[in-house]
């Protein structure tokens, strides 16, 4: 049996016509754990944070979660947050070997999609289409290695505080923002880590950096993938201007889950795209 496996990052919780899962991150405060699975109400949790003034945290999904996602395939594709800013990698890693050695026929394959969210997204839905072609599993790890290197990734945040609060971007930048209605734009590097692109004062300055970024990178018409932290209809402009201005019709937007909410905070949406 094929799976393709997911941490919850990924901001999907079903994927029809493939046997997905997901394994969840977790988000805790000193007082209260909250796994990020298909039953956690993020707007509960995002209401929870605001209101608690302490530290708060995440933590990688454990080996039993992995190891109970690979149980019963044969043939496993699984995709992580970036291993530039999470563990999750390594721990997938730690988890294939473990199950090699339970099933030494099994083949597996843990992608770093250096990204999170809409990146991983698209790198499933590259997996579902090559296995759906009847690619083997080489083919598959080698196609997918090269179409990696092709996704950017950009982000729009309100707030950096939890993200700082982490230790994954500096002090010093979370706190230019968070006022005056300002927002940052940041982008993936190769590396998968976090780099700061522009600031930028209200919505609609925003959506015109965004685009110029995809002009930019030489964006034309690949696929985009979209989630949002509580913010639909920022995102619809995002992705309305973008249809008005690029020759770009397979625009997907969903919302977050937990890790994506915690991190990219109220507000927030992080963007995915295919770039020659
Ligand atoms: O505890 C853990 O191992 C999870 C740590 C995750 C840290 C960062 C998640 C970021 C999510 C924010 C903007 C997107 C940045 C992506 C750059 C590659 C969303």
């Amino acid at each position: 049996m094929i799976k393709f496996v997911a941490d919850s990052a990924c901001d999907l919780k079903d994927y029809p016509s493939i046997c997905f899962e997901t394994v969840p991150l977790s988000i805790s405060t000193d007082e209260r754990n909250y796994t990020d699975d298909n039953s956690l109400n993020v707007h509960e949790v995002l209401d929870y944070l605001e209101s608690y003034n302490d530290r708060s945290y995440t933590a990688c999904p454990s080996l039993d979660a992995w190891l109970k996602a690979f149980e019963g395939a044969d043939e496993i594709y699984a995709v992580t947050i970036t291993s530039g800013l999470s563990g999750t990698y390594s721990g997938a890693n730690v988890a294939k070997d473990i199950y090699l050695s339970e099933h030494p026929d099994a083949k597996i394959y843990v992608v770093d999609s250096l990204s999170t969210g809409p990146g991983m997204v698209l790198i499933l839905e590259k997996l579902a289409e090559l296995k759906a072609k009847g690619k083997s599993f080489d083919e598959v790890c080698s196609a997918i290695e090269k179409y990696r290197r092709k996704l950017r990734l950009f982000f729009s945040l309100s707030s950096l505080h939890n993200l700082a609060q982490n230790g994954r971007v500096s002090k010093l930048i979370a706190s230019a923002i968070g006022f005056m209605n300002i927002k940052i734009l940041g982008t993936a590097s190769k590396t998968g880590t976090i780099e700061q692109v522009a600031k930028c004062r209200g919505s609609r300055k925003m959506i015109d950096r965004i685009v110029s970024e995809l002009k930019e990178i030489g964006f034309t018409k690949g696929k985009i993938r979209i989630c949002h932290v509580e913010c639909m209809e920022f995102a619809n402009a995002v992705a309305d201007k973008i249809r008005s201005i690029f020759d770009c019709s397979d625009i997907k937007i969903v919302p977050a889950r937990g890790l994506c909410s915690y991190y990219a905070e109220r507000g927030g949406i992080i963007l995915g795209c295919e770039c020659e």
